[in-house]
């Protein structure tokens, strides 16, 4: 029986550790009423040609439909200088697993950045803190090669202390430990 249990924690740490994005396990039975509302990002892990610098604020909704649909503000520096805030909105398509969304992005203004990318929710408690999670390039190895991450609070002053050890294990288990920056609010996006 031990040998079975110890075998069983082995096998279970390796698959959480592979960093094969077809691995990356998300939030079980996401329930997206709940992920309605505002969010601070309160670290980032960037992708290539990073966009939203800081002050990054998101809001998510259910629309009539049941569609989720998100809106979020950020500074961002576009045109080599120029610093703003670009507002941004989101549609997001389902796919079988709740947790896992594509996700339609584009700017207020056309000089901003759009695109479509994976929107997977890692882990949400839905009252205190939530990982996000958007491979955009998957290596031939079928591990992470371009991709970003949000970790997210319901509080603008941060993650409570009691929430900082789950995030940091989840941040090891989709491997982007180490690779995030905090993410400032300093009131440059307040209206
Ligand atoms: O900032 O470097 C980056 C890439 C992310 C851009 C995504 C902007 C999406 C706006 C809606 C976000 C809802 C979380």
């Amino acid at each position: 029986m031990l040998r079975f249990f110890v075998a069983f924690c082995v096998l279970a740490t390796c698959w959480a550790q592979d960093c094969l994005v077809q691995n990356i396990q998300v939030k079980q039975d996401f329930d997206r009423n709940r992920y309605q509302g505002t969010w601070y990002a309160v670290a980032k892990k960037d992708p290539v040609g990073l966009f939203l610098l800081d002050n990054i604020v998101a809001s998510f909704k259910v629309e009539d439909d049941g569609k989720m649909t998100a809106t979020a503000v950020g500074r961002v520096i576009i045109l080599n200088n120029w610093e703003t805030c670009a507002n941004m909105f989101a549609t997001f398509e389902e796919t079988p697993d709740p947790a896992k969304f594509k996700m339609r992005y584009w700017g207020a203004a056309s000089y901003l950045q759009t695109g479509y990318d994976d929107h997977w929710v890692i882990d949400t408690d839905y009252d205190n803190y939530a990982i996000h999670y958007s491979c955009r390039e998957v290596d031939l190895d079928g591990t992470c090669l371009d991709g970003y991450s949000f970790i997210f609070s319901r509080h603008p002053t941060g993650l409570r202390p009691e929430d900082q050890k789950i995030v940091t294990q989840k941040k090891q288990d989709i491997c982007f430990l180490g690779k995030y920056r905090r993410v400032v609010h300093n009131g440059f996006c307040d209206a």
